[in-house]
């Protein structure tokens, strides 16, 4: 048995190794195999040069294969199963019901038998050759039970899941008629990794709904333990594509490749699976409509398409060839001139070196997804620009949509937006693509394949993703993990400001947020890629007036209503906005010491004052009176209710910013009810503080504003030194 400390295993469908072909060519005989570049081994590379490490995929033979320290391991599965699982369960029912249903998706008992069997193989080779304590690293969606029946076989060791594809919205997973099991099966991991957080609130949702789990802050409660969700955006081996297509020879074959395909003035791409996924026929027939139009120019443009064959054996992939073939076939005949041909049709699968000479010599890169869980196509063609040429179409159904939004992004089911963006690119200034190809590789080579890789590894290994009791029972004592937002690629740091960054007053006006707070917010807010914004339920007007913060730190008031502008209620909400204050004045009225504050968008009716039954008995009247309008939401805050007519959390306001700065990480702490709408959306790395006592969604908690000071002023400090 290995040494328990540090062993990595690593499950994956297939074994990291690829065909070596007679001559280089993919078309003559296999005479060897290597391990393979790129995808999950340049990851994983330092990882598993430094550990000791073993990789377990499906096949009946190990590929004799120089590995270095890494061993192999292969899962022999059942010759019956083998369709079944593969082409049947994982490629006919998930794969299409997790892309949005593109293709209907197929449901079968049979296959879902053979993908249990072939699972439970898996488990079992895991629990044979893992070292106590080990990490396991499961990916992908071929192997969804692992976790949980891995979990049954070793429950000593630490599992890890990533899925490399999209996680379907709650509406569509239902159709699956073994959705529980599915989900049960995930759940045996400590930590369960998407690209986006949007995968990873679909999955949290799903959860809620059919095994009736409730979320905080990113972690479910599942038999006992805390399962961390969070989101892993995959990156690529950047370093290495930008080094392949500096080398010489690259250089001088991107040359070549234009010259053959008759110098044209511009060369679009694209390189994908043959998948049905991908978008190729919306690229192709975006490309023929311009040169039909003649806004694009066919003796001097040329789109050249890379498709490799994918699981041919499934009718769907056979049908979108023989679509896509069709299309190229009809466009060229219609569109080609002697000597010029637009549209360069590639099915088969290039050598490394020609792929990234390909990426070097193409103007713009189309990728176009229906749905796709990240596409590492764009990222590797980014990555290759090392002249900051070039521009990218994305598709905004990628995940690498929300990382690259210096693309000219387009919906692919819009063709005429597809073509627009199209010209947009070809025509473009360059400086406008300079700045824009800039951009694109900071994202690129910031978080790449080892950062994204150790990220997973780290938060597996450490606090969030514990099996020990030390998260799962102890919510308040668990360790705050600051260094984690200090190193946040871009953090967001929210805060509220009564009762959190300004002790509670009793005259709202009279309330000052702390000097240490301000001081500190200020500090992060002057670190790069730190955005700072004090969350108000205050009216945004009110809470400039009284907060007087710098203007460095963004301000959202009404609850979320208004992000750094104020709100405009239409008519409707207008009118109801004036019968709820005409209802609520009579009210108050009556009851010494209450008074009512207006807002943009609501109505606060504070208690604070009056003497304590009287208040309670007021905020009923409310609650019953005006609270129950039509269009109108209360909300009960401490000794206050809020009834409003625009109806924002903030949630939504965190949830737009977190977009908008591209954050990676956010922090919120708040003390209100009204916060515990942020605390239950977060995830991932997020961290959310709960100021004072009361149960809260939140997963760490401080007594009172002075603390919140303190670990701002701690935050900003480590921030500043991670640097
Ligand atoms: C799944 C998810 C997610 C393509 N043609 C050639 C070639 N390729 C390589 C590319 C790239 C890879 O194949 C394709 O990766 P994608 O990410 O674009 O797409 P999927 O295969 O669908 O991958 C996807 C990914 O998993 C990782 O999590 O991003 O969303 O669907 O690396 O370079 N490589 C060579 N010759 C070719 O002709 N050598």
């Amino acid at each position: 048995m290995q040494e328990a400390e540090g062993q990595l295993v690593v499950v994956a469908n297939r074994l990291p190794v690829e065909p070596i072909y007679l001559h280089g060519d993919p078309d003559e005989e296999v005479i060897g195999w290597r391990l393979a570049p790129g995808g999950l081994v340049s990851a994983l590379e330092s990882v598993l040069r430094t550990q000791d490490a073993i990789w377990i995929g499906a096949g009946d033979q190990l590929p004799e294969v120089e590995h270095g320290s890494l061993r192999l391991e292969a899962v022999a599965i059942d010759p019956e199963d083998a369709d079944d699982y593969y082409e049947g369960f994982s490629n006919s029912a998930i794969w299409p019901l997790y892309h949005d249903a593109i293709v209907t998706p197929s449901y079968h008992r049979h296959h879902y038998r053979a993908y249990e069997r072939v699972n439970r193989a898996f488990a079992q080779r895991v629990a044979e050759v893992a070292a106590p304590g080990a990490t396991v690293w499961v990916h992908d969606y071929q192997l969804q039970l692992v976790p949980g029946m891995l979990r049954e076989l070793r429950p000593d060791v630490n599992i890890g899941f990533f899925l490399h594809i999209p996680f379907p919205p709650s509406a569509l997973f239902a159709q699956l008629p073994w959705r529980r099991r599915i989900l049960e099966g995930l759940l045996g991991s400590d930590l369960i990794g998407f690209h986006t957080h949007d995968d990873a609130r679909a999955f949290v949702y799903s959860c809620e709904r059919f095994l009736g789990l409730t979320a905080h802050e990113g972690t479910v409660r599942w038999q006992g333990r805390r399962v961390a969700i969070g989101a892993f955006p995959i990156g690529i081996d950047a370093e290495g594509f930008a080094r392949t297509a500096g080398d010489p020879s690259v250089i001088e074959r991107a040359a070549q490749i234009r010259e053959e395909m008759g110098n044209p003035k511009t060369l679009l791409l694209g390189v994908d699976r043959l998948d049905y996924t991908k978008g190729i026929d919306i690229r192709l027939k975006a490309f023929a409509e311009l040169l039909q139009d003649e806004r694009l120019d066919p003796a001097s443009t040329v789109f050249a398409q890379v498709a490799v064959p994918s699981r041919e054996n499934i009718s769907q992939y056979q049908q979108i060839r023989d679509e896509i073939e069709l299309l190229v076939g009809r466009f060229n005949g219609a569109l080609s001139t002697f000597g010029a041909t637009p549209i360069h049709y590639l099915r088969r699968v290039l050598e490394r070196e020609e792929l990234i000479a390909l990426y070097l010599a193409a103007d713009v890169m189309l990728v176009t997804p229906l749905r796709d869980g990240m596409n590492l196509v764009c990222k590797e063609y980014v990555a290759c620009r090392n002249d900051d040429t070039g521009a990218v179409v994305l598709s905004e159904f990628t995940g690498a949509a929300r990382e690259l939004t210096q693309a000219y992004l387009v919906n692919p089911y819009d063709t005429t937006g597809v073509s627009e963006a199209i010209v947009q690119a070809v025509e473009a200034d360059p400086a406008e693509l300079q700045s824009r190809m800039i951009a694109l590789r900071a994202a690129v080579f910031d978080t790449d394949a080892k950062a994204w890789a150790e990220e997973f590894l780290h938060t597996l290994q450490t606090g969030l993703a514990s099996t020990t009791a030390a998260v799962a029972d102890d919510r308040d004592q668990a360790k705050l993990p600051l260094e984690q937002l200090a190193q946040a690629r871009h953090l967001l740091v929210c805060v509220d400001y009564d009762g959190t960054i300004s002790p509670i007053v009793a005259d709202p006006q009279a309330a000052r947020p702390l000097p240490e707070a301000v001081q500190a917010l200020q500090a992060l807010a002057a670190l790069p890629q730190t955005t700072v914004v004090v969350v108000s339920g205050r009216a945004l007007e009110n809470l400039r007036e009284v907060a007087n913060l710098p203007t460095d730190i963004h301000l959202v008031g009404s609850h979320g209503a208004e992000v750094d502008a104020p709100l405009e209620l239409d008519p409707a909400q207008q009118r109801l906005l004036e019968q709820c204050t005409t209802a609520a004045e009579e009210l108050v009225a009556a009851v010494p010491g209450a008074h009512i504050e207006t807002k943009p968008g609501s109505i606060a009716i504070h208690v604070r004052r009056c003497e304590p039954k009287a208040g309670a008995e007021l905020i009923r009247a409310i609650v019953m009176g005006p609270g129950r309008y039509p269009g109108v939401l209360g909300r009960h805050g401490k000794e206050v209710i809020e009834l409003s007519v625009a109806h924002a959390q903030k949630s939504d306001a965190v949830r737009a910013l977190r977009q908008r700065f591209d954050a990676s990480t956010v922090l919120f702490i708040g003390d209100d009810l009204t916060d515990e709408s942020v605390f239950a959306d977060l995830s991932g790395h997020d961290v959310g503080i709960k100021v004072g006592a009361g149960d809260s969604a939140a997963l760490w908690r401080v007594e009172a504003p002075s603390d919140v000071a303190l670990l701002l002023a701690r935050l900003a400090q480590e921030r500043a030194e991670a640097g």
